[in-house]
């Protein structure tokens, strides 16, 4: 009985232990066998995953900006005198002349004529002013031309065209003068006078001693003695208006 016993324990026993064993037997070759394939696969999965590109920065384009047309301020301009009939008066209806300080002093003096050989311009004519201040007396004298109280208010500028005559010689300057109804003379020198046609603007701030441009009366052209050299000469004028920029 004790040893049918003892026979009953081992085969319980063994019932219990042998399967026990065996899988651990099975485990050893299994778990060697399987690990190294995962540490190759996971070799290989780390080298597959794929490295984050590298960030490039890209410096932005710079900013190329189309040339912008430039805008040609708009000019407003009047001509009130070209001259271009060969005769009075002006473009419009202002008469005009030379004038002298003594015309009984007969070694000084200006006068006024027309001129197509040196005109500005194509066609037509331009105001020729010979001039002689070579006086023992002082001696001034010029032009002048009614602006039959033209209102330039909306102008800015005093704008003509002079040249000197190189055969007689000019001087290397005169001086302009715009008048109003209010009695002010405002005064100017001129002196881009060259043997070629120069475009002269005026700004009406430049003028000394006129304010007021709403209602003009005359503009005259003044060779005084003391600032003319040579004392006789010759210029050209064309194109005498007003402007603003
Ligand atoms: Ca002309």
């Amino acid at each position: 009985m004790r040893r049918a016993l003892f026979v009953l324990g081992i085969l319980i026993l063994s019932s219990i232990c042998l399967p026990a064993c065996g899988q651990k037997k099975a485990a050893v070759p299994e778990k060697v066998g399987v690990a190294a394939p995962q540490q190759q696969v996971q070799a290989l999965k780390v080298e597959a995953t794929p490295a984050p590109a590298p960030k490039v920065e890209v410096a932005p384009a710079p900013v190329v900006e189309a040339p912008k047309a430039e805008a040609k301020p708009e000019v407003k301009e009047i001509i009130l005198a070209d001259f271009n009939t060969g005769k009075k008066p002006n473009n419009f209806g202002g008469d005009f002349g030379a004038w002298n300080k003594d015309p009984d002093d007969a070694t000084q003096g200006c006068t006024e004529s027309f001129t197509s050989d040196e005109r500005y311009g194509k066609e037509g004519f331009s105001l020729q002013l010979d001039y002689d201040v070579d006086s023992p007396n002082p001696a001034f004298n010029g032009f002048w031309m009614k602006l039959d109280n033209f209102d330039a208010s909306s102008y800015n500028k005093l704008v003509f065209y002079v040249k000197g005559d190189a055969k007689t010689g000019y001087p290397a300057r005169f001086k302009i003068e715009l008048k109003n109804a209010r009695g002010e003379v405002g005064k100017y020198y001129v002196t881009q006078i060259s043997p070629t046609w120069a475009p002269v603007e005026v700004p009406f701030s430049s003028f000394d001693g006129i304010k007021d441009f709403s209602k003009l009366t005359e503009f005259t052209v003044v060779f005084e003695d003391s600032a003319s050299r040579p004392k006789a000469g010759r210029i050209y004028m064309d194109n005498i208006g007003f402007a603003k920029d």
